[in-house]
């Protein structure tokens, strides 16, 4: 039976850590951030702030250490240590955000549950209560986004600059079909435009990640994703295609969408929102129509998720 060890901290309202009891009498080297004198556990467990994953702690020695990362392997024998992990990671932005986080930054998330590989996002903590994760952020052209479908599949760029996380971490983290979708525009002359959508997810790669998309649409950007009940433009619905991928509905032998406009979307015949399309001096047409019609006047945009 594993004890359960709760540590509050300034910055995060509280964390639980379990004791591994399987670990015991073992040491990592794994991520290590460092090892120091601690008096107790507890003075242990403070030492774990940001950034760290999980800490060991040799109430014999009095010795603390503390890790990155969470990770299990690589461990050798050593008496007297005892090992800490959080009793959950956060799977998204919202997590974070419930969990005391309040700086828009990048943070590792788990979408995929405790034993794996982390994911990089950025967070944004401010916009509407915070806990949104970008999935899609452009601010200078200097990421093409002109991929393939393999590209997409498992995302690109860096979070910090520009990037598309990736279509499978998209559908992992809007699965359960309870997200919003914030979309923002940043126009050349600092003018930012947003449009929020109640429902978002994307199906898995064997459903071609079609795109379900719903209202309520509220924001200054207006709709241009949904154009209800428009069988060109209506981008509910539809499959994602890439240059190198036709899914949309636009003819089967001449029309490819993602090859002519270059760039991976959610294409029906083919839109009238498209962020994903080519950088100036190369042509961007209708980035979000009507009150967007040239990519040439786009400074930068966002995607941001976020549970209900
Ligand atoms: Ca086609």
């Amino acid at each position: 039976m594993a004890s359960i060890f709760t540590v509050t901290r300034a910055t995060i309202s509280s964390l639980r850590y379990i004791a591994k009891l399987e670990l015991d009498n073992k040491m990592s080297d794994e991520e290590l951030v460092g090892e120091h004198g601690a008096q107790s556990l507890s003075e242990c467990a403070a030492t774990c702030q940001k950034d760290c994953g999980f800490f060991g702690y040799n109430p014999t020695l009095k010795r603390c250490r503390t890790h990155k990362k969470t990770f299990t392997s690589g461990m050798s024998d050593e008496n007297g240590w005892q090992y800490y992990f959080p009793d959950s990671l956060p799977s998204d932005c919202k997590e974070l955000r419930d969990n005391g986080y309040d700086k828009s930054d990048v943070y590792d998330i788990y979408p995929y549950g405790i034993k794996s590989i982390p994911v990089k996002v950025h967070c944004n903590m401010d916009i509407m209560g915070g806990g949104w994760t970008a999935i899609q952020k452009r601010i200078d052209g200097s990421v093409s986004f002109d991929m393939n479908w393999t590209d997409y599949k498992n995302g690109f760029g860096e979070p910090e600059q520009e990037v598309w996380i990736g279509n499978d971490v998209i559908h992992q983290l809007t699965k359960e079909n309870n997200s919003s979708l914030y979309v923002s525009i940043t126009l050349q002359n600092g003018t930012t435009l947003y449009e929020m959508y109640g429902g978002f997810s994307v199906s898995d790669e064997a459903g071609k990640y079609k795109l379900f998309l719903a209202g309520p649409a509220t924001g200054t950007l207006g709709d241009s994703m949904l154009d209800t009940g428009d069988s060109y433009y209506d981008l509910s619905g539809m499959y994602f295609s890439t240059p190198d991928r036709d899914n949309d509905r636009y003819d089967i032998n001449t029309g490819h969408c993602a090859h002519f406009y270059g760039g991976g979307w959610w294409f029906n015949h083919c839109y009238h929102a498209f962020l994903n399309g080519p950088w100036a001096p190369k042509f961007w047409i209708r980035p979000w129509y009507p009150t967007v019609s040239l990519g040439m006047i786009v400074r930068g945009t966002t995607m941001m998720i976020r549970r209900h």
